[in-house]
């Protein structure tokens, strides 16, 4: 595949963060007011020796970049995030951010665990002190992406509901987009990416990073997970709790998406775009993951694609914008058929 992992990975990892954390990863990254900003998600109170349920917590990190590469961490989390679990009685986790940079503000999409469900939600802020919520899905919802741009003057989103009844109580999860005309209303909701139209997936797909703007369409990650009974069970989690069970392998997959209407798939990659090979992608809190939450179109052509590795870390790998191109094939989806 056309892409090359970053010779400094992992770009942002535990021993980075000047507060308690243990997982770094499944971060957004933009490049807003000329700086790469990335906001990454801390899982902390965790070690490969152990650890006890009740000093585990999740919150948010923000960190700033001149190169993508290297990053200065704020020294604290983002108190405004941890705020809101704090005060809700409702929310108990905020993770997994996205960012979308649209008329020089930046939007956060999100995922909250809530005493009544998953829901996905979007934000936006204008300097990485606070934000304002704009949207929460109804329950199971997540992997939200907006696009970067309005499409026909309404915002776009890519998301991931997960029924269950109707798929047979499987993890068999599409990708869907919908359309709002101010970010808080959102309809006009369809399957974009069926999980069967996926060659490499025999489970569930998600959005992953919001996407870039190409002249044949809109270049976009996915994640696919390929389930395998026989793969053996490899991570800490796995290793430290005898209920967990771990059969699953996260790749990365890559479509491409109408201008003018992004619920019509043009074309997928027929193989992955990345899967996990190197050992921060191997091992780790939950080995076999690769988790895309970033995407950036250089003015030279190289596209940047962040994404965390193993549930532990945050990894960068580029390529140019064409040979991206070239990996799509055209798709017939069976998923509407
Ligand atoms: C998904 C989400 C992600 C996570 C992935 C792999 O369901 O929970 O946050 O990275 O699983 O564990």
């Amino acid at each position: 595949m056309a892409l090359i992992r970053s010779a400094s990975n992992p770009i942002l990892s535990a021993a980075d963060i000047p507060f308690d954390a243990s997982l770094i990863f499944n971060a957004g990254v933009c490049k807003f007011h000329g700086r790469y900003v990335m906001v990454f998600r801390n899982d902390a109170g965790f070690s490969p020796d152990g650890w006890d349920w009740k000093d585990v917590y999740t919150n948010l990190g923000i960190a700033f970049s001149n190169d993508g590469i290297h990053w200065d961490v704020r020294p604290e989390p983002w108190k405004f995030a941890a705020d809101l679990v704090a005060t809700s009685p409702e929310i108990f986790r905020f993770y997994d951010p996205r960012l979308t940079v649209i008329d020089d503000l930046c939007y956060l999409c999100f995922a909250v665990d809530t005493r009544h469900g998953v829901r996905g939600g979007i934000a936006r802020t204008a300097d990485f002190e606070k934000f304002e919520i704009l949207s929460l899905s109804t329950p199971d919802n997540r992997n939200m992406v907006l696009f970067p741009e309005k499409i026909n003057g309404r915002f776009f989103r890519l998301e991931r509901p997960f029924p269950e009844y109707s798929r047979n109580y499987q993890e068999r999860f599409d990708i869907w987009g919908s359309y709002s005309p101010d970010c808080r209303y959102w309809g006009e909701s369809e399957v974009v990416l069926g999980v069967e139209d996926v060659p490499f997936c025999n489970a569930k797909i998600g959005p992953a990073a919001p996407p870039i703007k190409t002249e044949r369409g809109w270049l976009a990650t996915f994640h696919a997970t390929y389930k395998d009974p026989e793969c053996a069970l490899h991570g800490w989690e796995v290793a430290n709790n005898p209920d967990a069970v771990w059969h699953k392998k996260y790749l990365a997959g890559l479509m491409l998406l109408d201008l003018n209407d992004p619920r019509k798939v043009i074309g997928i990659s027929s193989s992955p775009l990345l899967e996990p090979q190197e050992k921060y992608e191997l091992e780790g809190f939950r080995g076999s993951v690769i988790f895309p939450g970033g995407m950036i179109l250089e003015k030279d052509g190289e596209v940047k694609i962040y994404y965390g590795a193993a549930d532990t870390v945050e990894c960068l790998a580029t390529a140019p914008v064409e040979e991206l191109l070239a990996q799509i094939t055209p798709y017939t989806p069976r998923c509407r058929a």
